[in-house]
């Protein structure tokens, strides 16, 4: 067994159905992963992240080299032992979240320095260190250093931060330490300018890698700005290579990504929103701190197969909610990651038997009629 592999299964339009062969286990594409940032997806165990049907989560980098340390969780086995996920993980590579939550950060070409968010320590990221903290770490799927360039920003300055992740890009393919089953994800820079995002893909493809990243991409800019940056990179990136749109999205911007040649999706949406007493229904958002729902004998969603919609009302969801019980975090959390996950495998069986447009008509439709 060489690299990880990808094989496309199904295509309809510009979708593909897919299936990523890991030293992990399989993934089958369009796929939605759960963001485990800390070595867990917050308020769930990986017993209830693999009931959902999730079959890879993420880790973080930034985060795991500050607390508890790469080096730690190597010498405890590596990160799938480590937090009890044996299936594929997919690690993102630092800099983003350098750049969102660190303080006084300097970047250079050599790499990012920064004081961290937990204890004020001083730390520096280069495309070498971090496939080394991903290599410790024992992801699945390593992601190459880049930086995500702020939006708006001047086509200039998202030029020289494209050119210089494209530097960091063949610089983490250098210091990458292959094995069999694992990869290295190249990012695609270059902000809304179609031709930067040309540029990015030529210089990603040069260099090779076992998938390819979609990044910079929601970070403010409207849905169909998005949509037309799709439009115009994926039909140049490798067919037979999985594509990943960073930190996405909505479920109505997963849906428009896939119809665009996108496989791979993370997003802390379905998780942070649990948290905040959101919920994902096929009719759309719902708020359960809402008064709305406290006499309410009804499930959150009658058509989801998870514990918040088989054993509860939206009325105990809600007292939950009001009472600041942990309960309702785990259990909106677990809803959400099954309405996402349910969506993807919708996604792939209309893929699979020709029928992804009349599914995405239906999507629309019956989120357009609102809850309740
Ligand atoms: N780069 C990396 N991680 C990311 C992004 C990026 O551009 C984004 C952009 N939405 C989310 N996460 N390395
Ligand atoms: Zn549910």
């Amino acid at each position: 067994m060489t690299a990880l592999s990808f094989t496309v299964k199904a295509t309809e339009g510009k979708a593909r159905l897919g299936r990523i062969e890991t030293a992990h286990g399989p993934a089958d594409t369009p796929i939605f992963m759960p963001v485990g940032t800390a070595a867990t997806v917050k308020a769930m165990t990986p017993d209830s992240v693999r009931a959902t049907g999730a079959q890879i989560v993420l880790g973080n980098t930034y985060h795991l080299m500050l607390r508890p340390s790469a080096e730690r969780i190597a010498r405890l086995g590596g990160l799938h032992r480590f937090m009890g996920w044996s299936g594929p993980i997919l690690t993102d590579s630092g800099g983003y979240q350098v750049m969102s939550l660190s303080k006084l950060r300097k970047l250079t070409e050599e790499g990012v320095t920064f004081q961290s968010h937990i204890d004020g320590s001083r730390h520096l990221l280069t495309p070498e260190r971090s496939m080394e903290i991903q290599d410790l770490l024992d992801a699945t799927i390593t992601m190459a250093f880049d930086e995500c360039t702020p939006y708006p920003a001047e086509r200039q300055t998202v030029a020289e931060s494209m050119r210089m992740s494209m530097r960091w890009a063949e610089r983490s393919r250098a210091a990458f330490r292959p094995r069999p089953g694992y990869g290295l994800f190249g990012i695609c820079q270059g902000g809304v300018h179609g031709d930067l995002r040309a540029e990015s893909v030529a210089a990603l493809t040069a260099i090779g890698f076992e998938g390819y990243a979609v990044g910079g991409l929601a970070v403010g800019e409207p849905q169909d700005e998005m949509f037309r940056v799709l439009d115009e990179t994926c039909p140049l990136l490798p067919a037979d290579r999985p594509r990943y749109l960073m930190g996405v999205g909505k479920p109505e911007d997963i849906v428009g990504a896939v119809l665009r040649g996108i496989d791979m999706f993370d997003c802390v949406m379905p998780t942070r929103s649990g948290r905040t007493a959101q919920g994902f229904t096929r009719r759309g958002e719902v708020n359960l701190r809402n008064a709305r729902h406290r006499d309410d004998p009804r499930p959150l969603d009658s058509a989801c197969s998870c514990p918040a919609c088989t054993s509860f009302s939206r009325a105990y969801l809600h007292h939950l909610v009001r009472a600041e019980e942990i309960l309702g975090a785990m259990l909106l959390t677990w809803h959400n990651i099954q309405y996402y996950q349910d969506l993807m495998a919708g996604l792939r069986a209309a893929i699979g038997e020709q029928r992804l447009a009349a599914f995405v008509t239906d999507f629309h439709t019956t989120r357009g009629l609102g809850d309740i």
